[in-house]
């Protein structure tokens, strides 16, 4: 794979060729997150709104899309967000044909999550064990997907739209040298406008500045809201529960370098903010990912 440097907007050369929309929002909303001058600390940053997408759909080209959703209980919200991603971008409605499919991995809910996700218009694949893990989820929708890209987003996000499939596509489908996108967002809390995240805050960011400082430009290691190519994630594998995004991250970026690694601003994103004491397993996982890839715990 061909490395390059970190695209400072889609005015770039692939763009281009694409057709992509050239605004090129140099900075964020809030004015603090310069789009470019990012090359030395690798990822390339884009925002979701720079994507059109019929542009997308024709970068599209031969290759499958899948967007796959990992979910657990999710009765309250997985079946808007696979009827946004089916009416928006799917050929069962009037949508422009950017998603092939759509996959939730239901394990072990005791709702009606595997019921509205299939009449949703996704296929409903069941791992058949009671709640597994996250990264087990997603590796069983991995197996189960056709697509050639694989854009993976949570079932719990309350504030879903489109630009969260088409900001993770976009950055994979106009540069072949992307290897790996991660969605970065506001994180409210409670109400607040931001706070949310605290894994992130407190466990994941500190890790990262210890043993893998080349990784600190990542705004949200731990994101759900990630696509990559299918040889990407078959090449560097999924790891199990929670300990899921930071182990990816970290793989990806041993194998392909920071500079493959893509980031897109999607905005704001509205989750279950769960209570201090759930936090403590996922904390660990993410902890354990971080230690064994250093080599200071033996891998599980
Ligand atoms: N199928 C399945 N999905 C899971 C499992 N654990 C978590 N998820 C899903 O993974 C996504 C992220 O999980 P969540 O608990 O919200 O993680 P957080 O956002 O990091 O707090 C959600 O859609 C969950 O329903 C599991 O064991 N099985
Ligand atoms: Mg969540």
């Amino acid at each position: 794979m061909s490395i390059q440097a970190p695209p400072v907007n889609v005015a770039g050369p692939r763009a281009a060729s694409t057709g992509l929309s050239t605004d090129p929002f140099p900075v964020s909303d809030d004015g603090t997150m310069p789009i470019a001058g990012l090359s030395g600390q690798g990822a390339g940053r884009y925002d979701s709104r720079q994507f059109d997408l019929l542009d997308l759909a024709g970068a599209k080209g031969g290759r499958r899309v899948s967007v796959c959703i990992p979910a657990r209980n999710e009765a309250g919200t997985v079946g808007p967000i696979v009827r946004t991603i089916v009416e928006a971008l799917t050929t069962g409605s009037n949508g422009v044909p950017l998603v092939d499919e759509i996959v939730v991995v239901d394990d072990g809910s005791v709702d009606q999550t595997a019921e509205i996700a299939a009449g949703a218009g996704a296929r409903v694949v069941s791992t058949g064990s009671s709640g597994g893990g996250k990264g087990q989820a997603m590796r069983a929708s991995l197996e189960a997907a056709e697509g050639d890209i694989i854009a993976f987003v949570d079932a719990d996000v309350t504030n879903f739209a489109p630009h969260f499939v088409t900001g993770l596509l976009g950055p994979l489908l106009i540069d072949d040298s992307v290897s790996l996108v991660k969605g970065f967002y506001h994180r409210p809390l409670h109400g607040a406008p931001d706070g949310g995240g605290r894994v992130t805050e407190l466990m994941a960011k500190p890790v990262i500045g210890q043993l893998f400082p080349h990784l600190a430009s990542i705004e949200q290691p731990l994101a759900g809201e990630t696509a990559a190519p299918r040889w990407v994630l078959e090449k560097c594998g999924l790891a199990d529960g929670y300990a899921v995004e930071m182990a990816l991250l970290i793989d990806v970026a041993a194998r392909f370098g920071v500079a493959t690694i893509a980031q897109v601003d999607l905005g704001t994103r509205v989750h279950r903010n769960r209570p201090l004491a759930e936090l403590r397993p996922q904390a660990t996982d993410v902890l354990r990912a971080a230690l064994s890839r250093a080599r200071l715990v033996t891998p599980d």
